[in-house]
């Protein structure tokens, strides 16, 4: 959009994933400028990096679609990879984002200017480019955890990340190891269990599964999903209520009905497993919901095959030919994926950021990412971020939180673009205050009653929000003023 350069008011937005399109098609119907950095090739985010088989979204597919683009045509309650990589794409060419996206180029540094109230944008590839207003939308999941496994560079057959996934490599007919159990090791089992000649999944964590709907939508309702959008809007209304419902308030109160339906609606799909040694194995020692929770139709049913092994025993070290536990046992294999979760509290990192007096990110971060409300933070004006620190989690829809919160971001550059201020960033005090809170209201959540997640920081607090959806959307409705520094 560089024709528009000489205005006033220019946004750099940092990704194009599902937040970054978001951003450009609500920036271009504001009439802001803006200038969109990816730093591969195509558009997508997780739906583009994500490739592994049986990948898809742990959220309903009618809940996982933004407010202005929904899509009568799921094919399914859970939809597959690719299908949503396709709907964002389409998002993106129908409302011309992809042309505006400067592909294969990173943004590697940010240096904010006191003095121009604006950032110093640098990328990978030589730009500079100087931005009032910065919007993060660099992903979560993003920094794939490669385990420090001993022996794990001996492997001699294929190895790679789940988020790395080499579809150069034969299955079919294979011994094929999984290292992990959450959600991408459980939509992994119940896609390769009925392909490879053997299955071995390496749990050091059971995980409570719920039993997710495998409903695919027919041809008629989708017709009558395409036909009548009113009635598109109500049925996803009805989805995300039940989400809401069932979940929202679960989540953040360890003693509520709503967490007691869900472990025992857990517990009835773990009995459903016959072998009673295999159920026990597979029993998680903590309550349901406090690691995030896994939603599948099929894995127990997959890892119930004769093909399929779960071994529980711990993983003593990697060798050439497979995996050694501890018992001694050599687990061999042709092929290693380790669906071992991501580096979660990276967040916009590596990116070098520096804020106001030339304070690096890295060292207000250092004990932690933090964000007043999840979007802004102190010493750092005019930088926002979706999806940021301590944000909703919960299996909510991403997309629902990443449209609230750039609806408050907008708020906030509005005060920007109409020159009440040239700096905005939220008092320390503020962002303290909230986190105080926030940390106090961690103790009554699920998060905290006892087990490890990628949802909890380094001293074991849950990094995500603590209080109700509804909060969220109170906070998210527009800014508390005072608690905001305009200069
Ligand atoms: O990662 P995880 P994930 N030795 O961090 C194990 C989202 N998601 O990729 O529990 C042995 O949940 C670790 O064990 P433990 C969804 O939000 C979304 O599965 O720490 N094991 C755990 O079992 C999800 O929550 C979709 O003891 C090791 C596993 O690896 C999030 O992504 C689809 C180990 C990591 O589980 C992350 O899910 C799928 C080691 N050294 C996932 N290190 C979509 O909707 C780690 N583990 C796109």
């Amino acid at each position: 959009m560089s024709e528009s350069a000489s205005k006033p008011l220019r946004v750099a937005v940092i990704g194009a994933g599902m937040s970054g399109i978001l951003s450009a098609i609500r920036l271009r119907e504001r009439g802001i400028d803006f200038e969109i950095f990816e730093k591969a090739d195509r558009i997508g985010g997780t739906w583009r990096e994500n490739t592994y088989p049986g990948l898809s979204c742990d959220v309903p597919s009618h809940a996982y679609t933004y407010s202005f683009a929904r899509n009568p045509g799921w094919s399914s309650w859970y939809a597959p990879g690719p299908e949503i990589q396709d709907y964002f794409q389409r998002v993106a060419d129908e409302h011309g984002v992809t042309p505006l996206v400067r592909f294969g180029d990173e943004v590697t540094s940010l240096v904010f200017d006191d003095d121009a109230g604006a950032w110093e944008l640098g990328t990978a590839g030589g730009y500079h480019g100087r931005f009032e207003a910065v919007i993060a939308a660099t992903g979560v999941l993003h920094h794939p955890n490669v385990p420090d496994i001993e022996g794990l560079d001996r492997f001699a057959g294929a190895c790679f990340h789940s988020a790395r996934w080499d579809h150069s490599v034969p299955l079919d007919g294979r011994r094929v190891g999984v290292i992990g159990t959450g959600s991408t090791a459980v939509q992994i089992t119940s896609a390769l269990v009925g392909r490879v000649e053997q299955f071995t999944l390496f749990q050091r964590t059971a995980q409570w599964v719920m039993p997710g709907d495998a409903k695919v939508f027919t041809e008629e309702e989708k017709a009558a999903y395409r036909e009548d959008p009113a009635k598109l809007e109500h049925f996803v209304a009805q989805v995300k209520d039940s989400m809401r419902v069932g979940i929202s308030q679960a989540v953040i109160d360890a003693d509520s009905v709503q967490l007691q339906k869900i472990e025992h609606l857990c517990e009835k799909n773990l009995n459903t497993v016959r072998d009673p040694e295999l159920r026990e194995k597979l029993r998680p020692t903590y309550r349901a919901a406090c690691k995030r929770l896994i939603f599948s139709p099929d894995f127990y049913d997959a890892i119930q095959q004769p093909n399929a092994a779960l071994v529980t025993e711990p993983i003593e070290r990697i060798e050439p030919d497979g995996v050694r536990t501890r018992d001694g046992v050599l687990h061999r294999l042709d092929v290693l994926v380790l669906a071992t979760g991501f580096q979660v509290d990276r967040f916009v990192r590596p990116m070098r950021v520096l804020g106001r007096g030339g304070v690096d990110l890295n060292d207000v971060w250092a004990a932690g990412p933090l964000a007043y409300v999840s979007v802004t933070v102190p010493g750092f004006p005019n930088f926002f971020m979706l999806n940021g620190p301590n944000g909703p989690v919960g299996n909510f829809s991403l997309i629902d939180v990443a449209e609230l919160q750039l609806d408050y971001s907008l708020q906030l550059i509005d005060a920007l673009r109409d020159g009440r201020c040239r700096a905005v960033s939220p008092s320390p005090a503020a962002t303290e205050a909230f986190e105080d809170e926030r940390r106090a209201a961690a103790s009554h959540t699920v998060w905290s009653t006892g087990c490890n997640s990628w949802y909890l920081d380094a001293n074991g607090v849950p990094a995500t929000w603590t209080f109700s959806w509804d909060r969220f959307c109170q906070e998210m409705a527009g800014p508390k003023w005072e608690a905001f520094e305009l200069v």
